[in-house]
């Protein structure tokens, strides 16, 4: 049978940093997202859903993602969703889950489900079972066994780390994970391996990248991450050195590789000449019409031309030479000093 894998949809969060101007398009796209990867485990005849924790983001979700989630859960009666709970969306008295029939939470006692010999286990880590869970899982090696825990893997035990050391040689086959946000995977011991899908839709430019699900399939004892999502990430380093004109940085900018629907940040770096004058605006008006959204960044290193000022008498060779004579400074700080200082005799705008 295959078994679909969805982590850290992480519902009515609040969008980060950098991008606060389109947090409903995120919102928007995290349900819809999700709608998608439901309607993809119903068109392909997957039976079972694990939801390996942060569906919400938070212990009290808005009504519109709570009757979201209810309503896909209810339009698909024949999927079993189960349901671990991760550090968002903790039980608690007001935080309860309907009561759905095929809505099956794992809870915070270790707890299986059967599907003929495939065996889905799972608990709910809490600060008074995280350490001592780990001695009551005993699978039966002739089943397939696959776990599903909410934590960073490693070697010690906590209510937000999964320990694989303590895991090894209890005959799981899959181990399914939540908590971090990219996909990933690798080997828990010779029988098993571990993986997470990463989270539904990028929240901030910390988490760039495809996302997406996993469909496991429990006869080859294989996953496959498969992409789905609204709007990609992207985070673009761009190196601008050797740019010497407005026209040619814009050219550079131009060849970012960027789809419509991506949200980008473009980083820019490298070394510019002092004098290239060029804003966000510039750069964001080269790919208005090529991205969803764009975020600029700029960390070039304004570099000076001392020689161009040698024979200079105005009061700009004056100040360059000045500063690049002063021996109390690094060349990182005449560089700077003088690319503002330039620009404020010139009436330009300094940017910091
Ligand atoms: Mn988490």
């Amino acid at each position: 049978m295959k078994i679909l894998h969805v982590a850290d949809i992480h519902l009515s969060s609040k969008v980060r940093a950098g991008l606060k101007s389109i947090s409903e398009d995120r919102k928007t796209a995290t349900r819809a997202s999700f709608k998608k990867i439901v309607e993809y485990a119903a068109n392909e005849g997957i039976k079972v859903v694990i939801l390996a924790g942060d569906v919400f983001d938070t212990t009290s979700p808005t009504k519109k993602d709570t009757e979201f989630f209810e309503g896909l859960v209810r339009k698909n009666p024949e999927i079993d969703f189960l349901y671990l709970r991760g550090n968002h969306d903790k039980a608690s008295e007001d935080n309860v889950l309907p009561d759905i029939p095929n809505l099956k939470p794992f809870g915070d006692k270790l707890t299986s489900f059967e599907y003929g010999d495939v065996v889905v286990s799972g608990v709910d880590f809490t600060e008074s079972n995280c350490d001592g869970v780990y001695s009551l899982m005993d699978f039966n090696k002739d089943k397939k066994n696959i776990l599903v825990l909410h934590g960073t893997v490693g070697t010690v035990s906590g209510v937000e780390s999964v320990n694989l050391k303590k895991l090894s040689g209890k005959n799981i086959d899959y181990l399914a994970l939540g908590h971090i946000h990219a996909y990933s995977s690798g080997k828990l011991d010779e029988r098993g391996t571990y993986a997470y899908s990463g989270c539904v839709e990028g929240k901030a430019f910390d988490e760039p990248g495809k996302k997406g699900f996993i469909v496991y399939d429990t006869d080859t004892l294989t996953h496959t991450f498969i992409p789905c999502y609204e709007r990609e990430i992207k985070v673009i380093e761009l190196n601008l050195s050797g740019v010497t004109s407005l026209v040619e940085l814009l050219e550079k900018v131009g060849t970012a590789d960027v789809e419509s629907r991506d949200i980008v940040r473009l980083v820019l770096k490298g070394e510019v000449p002092t004098e290239l004058e060029y804003s966000q605006e510039d750069i964001k008006g080269e790919l208005r019409d090529r991205v969803f959204f764009l975020d600029v960044k700029d960390e070039t290193i304004r570099k000076t031309d001392v020689s161009k000022y040698k024979n200079d008498a105005s009061l700009r060779g004056e100040f360059v030479r000045s500063v690049f004579e002063d021996t109390t400074l690094t060349e990182e700080e005449k560089n700077e000093i003088v690319h503002n200082g330039l620009a404020l005799l010139d009436g330009r705008e300094v940017y910091v």
